[in-house]
């Protein structure tokens, strides 16, 4: 029977299933996970773990005779994938199932950024607007939005923007095929022309602080950074200096260069939305990540091939 190492907890209700249907360990319940690896790695054939839990090159070169690697999230940056490719292990994620929920959420962040949702808020339960009443915010409708990666997570993005008749600008490495909006070459052009800059691209070392403190100063004293992708992709502290200096007028921030710790000075500032890394976090979107990652599994055991390999 195939043994399937389990990196970290998901579900109760989806941990129970998996042991039930497989033979399953849970690596996070062992006293050191890392000894554990180096005494019986060689007897997984199969790892399911999550865009959180990853799979790192340490660890997987304590599993010799890992096939295959099942993961939940659409994110890869914490899997060695290329020792996967070097390998020959094909690797699966849980992509479409959760664009519309990321989408969502990065139409959410920027309305709420822009016309100071949160903010308003805690004016109100704090008894302020008995004092005086609450300084204008921003507009959404006809502003101008630029995504970072057109993927599908900012293709839905985009959509959802038509609906509030923004004009849409996108960058990426590579202009999309086919695609209605206008490509940006030069971030810190796209930057420049944006009242809203969205990350929506992968993590990883190739977008490892891609915006920076140029980009935050072209995006200018006008403009939001909102960022659903990784917090890798943004310099944090490049990002800080930006919103303590006013170079630019707020962010809304669900991912952060280090989980879930987040500077306090991103705490102290008003302008700012702060969210867990809940983009995909809706009942419906994590039931079909859980169900897309056991059918993957299910795949690989019965045929030998997974559904959404990367
Ligand atoms: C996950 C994510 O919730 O899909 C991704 O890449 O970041 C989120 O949807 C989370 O990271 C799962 O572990």
């Amino acid at each position: 029977m195939t043994r399937i190492l389990q990196i970290g907890p998901l579900s109760e209700r989806f941990n129970q299933a998996l042991a039930t249907e497989y033979q399953v360990t849970a690596l996070w319940l062992q006293a050191d996970p890392q000894a554990f690896l180096r005494e019986q790695g060689e007897q997984f054939e199969v790892v399911a773990t999550s865009a959180r839990f990853g799979l790192s090159t340490e660890q997987m070169a304590l599993l010799p005779k890992l096939k295959a690697v099942c993961s939940f999230g659409v994110g890869y940056d914490s899997i060695a994938v290329d020792q996967a490719r070097d390998r020959g292990i094909p690797v699966s994620t849980t992509p479409d199932v959760l664009t519309d929920c990321v989408a969502d959420l990065a139409m959410g962040m920027l309305i709420d950024v822009s016309r100071r949702i949160a903010e308003s808020d805690r004016f109100v339960r704090s008894g302020k607007w008995e004092q005086a009443g609450f300084p204008l915010a921003m507009r959404v409708s006809g502003m101008r939005l630029g995504i970072v990666g057109l993927g599908s997570i900012g293709q839905a993005i985009a959509r959802r923007a038509g609906g509030f008749d923004m004009p849409v600008r996108y960058h990426s490495r590579r202009p999309v095929a086919d695609s209605a909006y206008t490509h940006e070459a030069d971030l810190q052009e796209l930057a420049r022309w944006a009242d809203f800059l969205v990350v929506a691209c992968p993590g990883g070392d190739a977008t490892r602080n891609l915006v920076n403190a140029p980009v935050l100063e072209a995006l200018g004293p006008k403009g939001y950074l909102i960022n659903i992708a990784r917090g890798s992709v943004v310099d944090e502290p490049a990002l800080i200096n930006a919103l303590q200096q006013h170079q630019i007028a707020g962010a809304a921030l669900d991912v952060f260069a280090k989980e879930p710790n987040v500077p306090q000075a991103l705490r102290d500032m008003n302008n700012v939305l702060l969210l867990p890394h809940v983009g995909s976090a809706t009942v419906q979107t994590r039931q079909q990540m859980e169900d897309l990652l056991t059918a993957n599994i299910k795949a690989f055991i019965e045929s030998g091939k997974l559904l959404t390999p990367l």
